[in-house]
């Protein structure tokens, strides 16, 4: 109970427990006599994972903002008027969780859940009701999932993460996020334009290479994508690069070409790399709501999604369309778009998710 708390409790412990291993580490060292200076950078290792920690809650905090404002006001206010909790109160909590866009079914099996238990347990306290009702949304999103949040390396050769998605989703703005990433994690870059069909878009994401500093491959605009990718692979192959990066066509009106062209991005890729592409990412805009959910569901069909990446989470009062990936997808969201800057991309986190969607209620 009080997944609430633990959460909290859990920011708390990290940090703790990064220090304990630290300490410990020390005692060690001082044991054998290696010099202090490796200590040093140490403890400053510490504080700045410490700052790093509370940098990644800022940004989670900021970034659904809207969502709090509005579900999880809404929510409170309920609670707040609430005297007895009766059907109505079931009924007005149902409309808040589908305006929040967690899906009809969900919300549906979501209410039934919260009834039994107020049923057995014969809850009648608001505000350990609001507790369940955070521990349930938790549950639906953890529930017989392995969470994982991790993008797969190849650990023999070059990467390669393709970002599909439909028009306008910010698939170019995340590579250049994802990139910027990997970068400062010390590893080699290189992008592929594979929108050769969009006036523009090439630019756009030579832009992004240039300000990110990796490598960049395009072809002409209008030429086949996957011979771009081929020439892209190659080049990183022969320069060691670590990740590749592809950048598609965003189009959608012709399912059976869309499926085509990734069936033989696919197999150029593959042909190169073993095992490649690692990820097929697809982009989903946030504010788009139901629409994207869909969106994801004719792209599951068409190839094979490995992940999410959920984008423009801050300009939206939605964020519930989390877990209404989960229930109606049951794709790991592997990150998610808090803002348009460069670092706002972070690694999906249920716990940091649900404390910047919740705290105002801890
Ligand atoms: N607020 C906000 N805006 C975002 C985010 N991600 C992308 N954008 C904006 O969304 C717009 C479209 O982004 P692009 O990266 O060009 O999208 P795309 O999917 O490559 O678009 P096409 O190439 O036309 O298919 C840009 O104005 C981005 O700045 C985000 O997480 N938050
Ligand atoms: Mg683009």
């Amino acid at each position: 109970m009080g997944i609430f708390k633990n959460i909290k409790n859990l920011f708390k412990k990290e940090i703790e427990t990064e220090k304990l291993e630290q300490e410990n580490n020390k005692e060690e060292k001082i044991k054998q006599e290696v010099n202090i200076n490796e200590e040093i950078s140490k403890l400053e290792e510490t504080e700045s994972k410490e700052i790093e920690v509370q940098n990644d809650i800022k940004l989670y905090d900021k970034g659904l903002s809207k969502t709090r404002d509005n579900f999880v006001n809404k929510l409170i206010n309920l609670n707040k008027r609430t005297k007895k909790i009766t059907d109505e109160y079931f009924e007005e909590l149902e409309d808040i969780l589908i305006m929040a866009d967690i899906g009809v079914n969900t919300v549906l099996s979501f209410i039934e859940r919260l009834k039994k238990r107020v049923k057995t347990e014969n809850i009648t306290d608001l505000d350990y009701l609001q507790e369940v009702i955070v521990d349930e949304l938790f549950v639906i999103y953890v529930n017989n999932s392995i969470l994982t949040n991790k993008i797969k390396f190849n650990p023999t050769g070059p990467t390669v993460l393709l970002f599909v998605g439909v028009n306008g989703v910010g698939k170019t703005t995340t590579i250049a996020k994802v990139a910027n990433k990997l970068k400062k994690e010390g590893k080699s870059v290189l992008m592929i334009a594979g929108d050769t069909f969009r006036a523009g878009a090439t630019e756009q994401l030579e832009e992004w290479s240039r300000r990110v500093n990796c490598s960049f491959v395009k072809g002409k605009e209008g030429s086949d994508p996957s011979s771009v990718i081929y020439d892209g692979i190659k080049k990183a192959q022969e320069e060691n690069i670590d990740v590749i990066l592809v950048d598609t066509a965003g189009r959608l009106q012709n399912k059976v070409n869309l499926m085509k062209e990734l069936e033989k991005m696919n197999k150029v890729i593959n042909s190169l790399i073993e095992g490649a592409p690692q990820e097929t990412l697809l982009i989903i805009d946030a504010t788009t709501g139901q629409n994207g959910i869909s969106q994801a569901k004719n792209f599951k069909e068409i190839t094979d999604v490995t992940g999410i990446v959920l984008t423009k989470l801050d300009g939206t009062a939605k964020g519930g369309i989390v877990l209404a990936i989960k229930e109606e997808l049951d794709i790991p969201v592997k990150y998610i778009g808090l803002g348009e800057g460069i670092d706002d991309l972070e690694p999906f986190d249920i716990e940091k998710y649900i404390y910047g969607l919740f705290k105002d209620m801890m």
